[in-house]
């Protein structure tokens, strides 16, 4: 989603420039980038904040995966308030972008902070400014050819003041100034994700249940690949037939590439990805999240609607899509169905709210609830799905078994008559 600077870059051009040069900070390799290779951009950086909550000593590797506190586009890179960072103290701060060179040479460049920081460019530390510190100046200087360059900048403030403030003097110039607006610029249009809550740097503290991404598997539990060679689906659901078969959805994601549905053999009990067999059952689904099996016959919640898959040929593939019920959609990219749920007659599934490009919830929601969750006692009210094709049915055409069994017969499809709850939540994205 957004632009990963520490990769190495690729130059379009095998021949353009890397320049050597041995000023100021030392020998730096500069390479650039050309307008090609970058992605829409718009003025300004990335600034993101992570609330660590602990006093550092220096800046600090966050553990993979956290989503930051704050996540925003700021013109230029020149901040001294806890307005600027949205949080006072103790935390750590993220800052990316790309720097546009329009005539090749040294750029000398002054970073000011408060406490440690470290300015790379194309992934080249040339300011080394770490430790605690009050408001205080380093320069460092480095050769760049003309186009982009890949910017960042980590930081930490410990207590008190906190500031980052990052000057440079082009070639031709006579005094350091703040790097203009002109010449920043970020990932246009990118969808900025924040959550709450403290975040964690590597090897400050890491036990059992702290809720972050798991690196590895408890040591009560093996971990078994599942995924025979070429197969990489972006699994969106997940559920257990009763024969021991693996029901995946996978997400699909966009207008053009559409969600599956595969049935997975031999993925219990002692196996490996040689001996798994994966079977697609059903395809052009939009976007499903989730999916569920009830009675002989598979769901799947799309983004606006339950799907019944059925088989009536009996060749293992779904000829026959059902829907059983809608609920409110307003088209809104960010609007999902997630994590369906089957009990009694009823189906359950959870629907996120609509964001606008920038992160901000869109307002009013195009998709209305057709009942607020209760502000007194906090109970999530229901709201009906809206059954379709009612007819009576059987359970003919289900998924088909893999040893020989009787279908179940069901009274009425009506009776699946599904309720939803009306919470939506917002607080992250797959995306
Ligand atoms: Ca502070
Ligand atoms: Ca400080
Ligand atoms: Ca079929």
């Amino acid at each position: 989603m957004h632009l990963s600077i520490d990769k190495p870059f690729r130059r379009a051009l095998p021949a353009a420039l890397v320049v050597l040069a041995t000023v100021g900070a030392g020998l730096v390799i500069a390479p650039a980038r050309a307008h090609a290779d970058v992605p829409p951009q718009e003025p300004g950086v990335t600034l993101r904040v992570f609330d660590v909550q602990v006093g550092l000593n220096e800046i600090c590797t966050l553990k993979p995966g956290q989503t930051p506190n704050v996540d925003k586009l700021m013109p230029t890179i020149d901040w001294t308030t806890t307005e600027d960072f949205g949080i006072g103290d103790y935390f750590v701060s993220e800052v990316t972008g790309n720097i546009s060179v329009a005539t090749a040479g040294t750029h000398d460049f002054r970073l000011t902070s408060d406490d440690g920081s470290r300015l790379r460019i194309d992934g080249t530390v040339v300011i080394d400014h770490d430790g605690l510190h009050s408001p205080t100046s380093k320069d460092g200087s480095v050769a760049l050819t003309e186009g982009y360059h890949a910017l960042r900048i980590d930081h930490f403030d410990n207590q008190v003041d906190q500031q980052i403030t990052l000057e440079w003097r082009p070639p031709g110039a006579s005094d350091f100034v703040v790097v203009p607006s002109s010449v920043l610029s970020t990932d246009a249009g990118v969808v900025r994700v924040t959550a709450p809550g403290r975040k964690e740097c590597e090897g400050v503290t890491d036990t059992p249940g702290d809720g972050l991404p798991l690196t590895g598997v408890h040591p009560n539990y093996t971990l078994t690949n599942l995924r025979p060679d070429g197969f990489e689906p972006q699994v969106s659901a997940m559920d257990w037939l009763p024969d021991g078969r693996l029901a995946i959805a996978t997400w699909g994601g966009t207008d053009n590439e559409l969600g599956e549905v595969y049935l997975l053999s031999n993925v219990t009990g002692s196996t490996d990805p040689s001996q798994v067999l994966a079977q697609r059952i059903a395809s052009g689904l939009k976007e499903p999240m989730g999916i569920k099996y009830v009675d002989g016959k598979l769901y799947v919640s799309e983004k606006n609607g339950l799907v019944e898959l059925n088989d009536t040929n009996g060749d293992g593939v779904t000829d026959d899509y059902r829907t059983i019920a809608t609920w409110p959609f307003g088209g809104n990219f960010h609007e999902f169905a997630f994590g369906l749920l089957y009990r009694d007659g009823f189906f359950y599934l959870n629907l996120s709210v609509a964001i606008d490009y920038g992160g901000a919830t869109t307002d009013p929601q195009p998709a209305p609830t057709a009942a607020p969750p209760s502000k007194s006692t906090g109970t999530p009210a229901r709201c009906p799905m809206w059954p379709v094709g009612c007819a009576p049915r059987t359970a003919s055409g289900g998924v088909p078994a893999a040893t020989s069994s009787s279908p179940t017969t069901r009274a009425a499809g009506c009776r699946r008559r599904s309720w939803c709850t009306s919470s939506r939540t917002g607080s992250s994205t797959t995306t």
